[in-house]
């Protein structure tokens, strides 16, 4: 038999679990900008809507797809990460550590995302062809279109990290 007292305890249990669901559910995907950062960034959407917008294209089995986001140096370079002129000495040993909800993890050094040492384009995306992106994407990710492979493209970016490996 069931007391009064076990059933009441059940039921808040099943209640706290119910909350931290619905909870879990509401909480808008972000990505953090962190480690050796001048500022640190949690980045919704929402957030990455607001900053200046850019987008690339991208060729996959034979159909282009448009993808809009903020670029990842405009990214770094609200965190304080230093860059152009400033991106010398030390900060030249520093890496960035993007890592993915999978455990999927990728590492690229300061120098080769600065658009002042080379042309590259890295994106970080939420929309692909005006929509927002969902699913095994993620609702943020990277896009590397000038990358030969699509290793770096990270999906389901939860974090940035940056490292700066010399002290
Ligand atoms: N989180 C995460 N991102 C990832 C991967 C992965 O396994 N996990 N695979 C990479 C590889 S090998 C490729 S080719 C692209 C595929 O992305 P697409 O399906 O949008 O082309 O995602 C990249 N990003
Ligand atoms: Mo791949």
């Amino acid at each position: 038999m069931y007391t009064r007292r076990s059933l009441v305890l059940g039921f808040i249990a099943t209640g706290l679990i119910f909350a931290q669901v619905v909870l879990a559910q509401d909480a808008a995907p972000t990505v953090q900008i962190t480690g050796a950062v001048k500022q640190e960034l949690t980045l919704s959407a929402d957030d990455l809507a607001k900053m200046p917008r850019a987008t690339v294209k991208t060729t996959g089995s034979g159909m282009d797809t448009n993808c809009e986001g903020v670029w990842l140096h405009e990214v770094l370079k609200r965190a304080g990460v230093p860059q152009g002129g400033e991106l010398r000495g030390k900060a030249l040993a520093s890496y960035v550590l993007a890592s993915a909800q999978d455990g999927y993890q990728v590492v690229s050094s300061l120098g080769e995302l600065d658009p002042a040492f080379i042309d590259n384009e890295i994106l970080l995306a939420d929309t692909a062809n005006g929509k927002a992106l969902f699913g095994a994407q993620g609702r943020l990710r990277l896009v590397v279109p000038k990358d030969k492979p699509g290793v770096r493209s990270v999906r389901m970016l939860t974090k940035i990290e940056v490292v700066q490996v010399r002290k």
